[in-house]
């Protein structure tokens, strides 16, 4: 038998040979390949948007919407420099849209999803209607739809962008196309989906044509009547508070097939329990201050802040007053390969 150290000579130098083939050794990558628990470079992060606004405002004097396609602050982990990404399948951008700009019509495979941050009088079209933003408002952009924003209004409009762009990257599977003139041509009166698909109601011989909601802009002020309601039907849950997910009416499933979308209250003096969870998870704090505590690291969260939970790290929250928030995640992909995990911790 070899001593160690030879050991360890021959087999260095059997790799190196076997590297000429494009060959690894399995046995030296075992547990980085197959780990007992998820190891996320993703690491916790929360974007004050206290030193986001300025800068972003800025952005405005250097590029306009038009030149820019999308003036977006890209919020990118700390733990994935270079990648574009928020957690490794999803993606979060601040847009900044000025009074009197348009943003040109397109589409793309990759789905987005917006929470209004800032401002009123701006709008988002989607196949054909348009809708008017107003802070808190959730709004969805279906994969390969055709869309474009403006803002006719006379305040700056800024909202946070989720897109699966690294997930769509990972399947190679990205299209995308201008259409042919700046704005799409507006086909539909605005509150049309909303009327046809979000009171409970469906059309006659409506038969489902993709997987995403139909309804594409679901407003705050419906949510949260929806979520104060809740207190009189029994005390929140101990992890998530007061949480609904926003559904596809269609089916009964997720508003969009590659990214949830949440919608949570934590009412006054709510100390979460401790909870982990497989999907990364952005969230936004649409109103209230409080605090979260993700794995050793802790933050402070004002109105308008953006943090991210990584896979499998254990948090809690916390509210000083009445909290709102909005957040998403790649758990219907997970689900619906059946690998998502969450634990409840004591
Ligand atoms: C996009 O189309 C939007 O439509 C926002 O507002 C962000 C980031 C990358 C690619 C396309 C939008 C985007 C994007």
């Amino acid at each position: 038998m070899n001593r160690p150290v030879d050991a360890r000579l021959d087999r260095a130098r059997y790799y190196e040979r076997i590297g000429e083939h494009k060959l690894t050794p399995l046995w030296e990558l075992m547990s980085a390949l197959v780990p007992e628990s998820p190891r996320p470079a993703c690491v916790p992060h929360l974007w004050r948007y206290r030193d986001i606004r300025s800068p972003l405002l800025e952005s405005g004097t250097l590029i306009t919407a038009r030149e820019a396609v999308r003036r977006v602050l890209i919020l990118e982990n700390p733990g994935l420099p270079g990648s574009s990404a928020i957690t490794q399948s999803l993606y979060a951008g601040l847009q900044l849209i000025l009074p009197g700009e348009v943003a040109p019509s397109h589409r793309h495979t990759q789905t987005a999803l917006r929470l209004i941050v800032e401002g009123e009088g701006a709008y988002t079209a989607v196949d054909g209607e348009r809708v008017t933003m107003h802070a808190g408002d959730f709004i969805l952009t279906p994969s390969w739809t055709w869309h474009d924003h403006g803002n006719p209004g006379d305040e700056p409009v800024v909202w946070l962008d989720g897109l699966d762009i690294p997930l769509v990257r990972f399947f190679d599977c990205g299209f995308a196309e201008n259409y042919p003139a700046e704005t799409q041509p507006v086909t539909r009166p605005e509150g049309d989906a909303l009327a046809r698909f979000g009171a409970n109601l469906l059309p006659v011989d409506f038969k489902p044509t993709h997987g995403a909601s139909p309804v594409f802009a679901y407003p705050f002020a419906r949510s949260q009547e929806a979520l104060v309601r809740l207190a009189a039907g029994g005390p929140p849950d101990a992890c998530h508070g007061y949480k609904m997910q926003f559904v596809n009416p269609t089916t009964g499933g997720p508003a969009m097939p590659t990214m949830g979308a949440w919608i949570q209250r934590l009412p006054q003096g709510f100390a979460g329990a401790r909870c982990r969870n497989t999907d990364g998870t952005v969230v936004h704090v649409i109103e209230g201050h409080g605090s979260v505590e993700i794995g050793t690291a802790r933050f402070v969260f004002v109105p308008k802040d953006t943090f991210v939970i990584p896979s499998w790290q254990p948090w809690r929250l916390a509210a000083d007053e009445d909290v709102y928030l909005f957040s998403y995640s790649d758990r219907p992909v997970q689900e619906a390969l059946r690998i998502w995990r969450e634990e409840r911790l004591a």
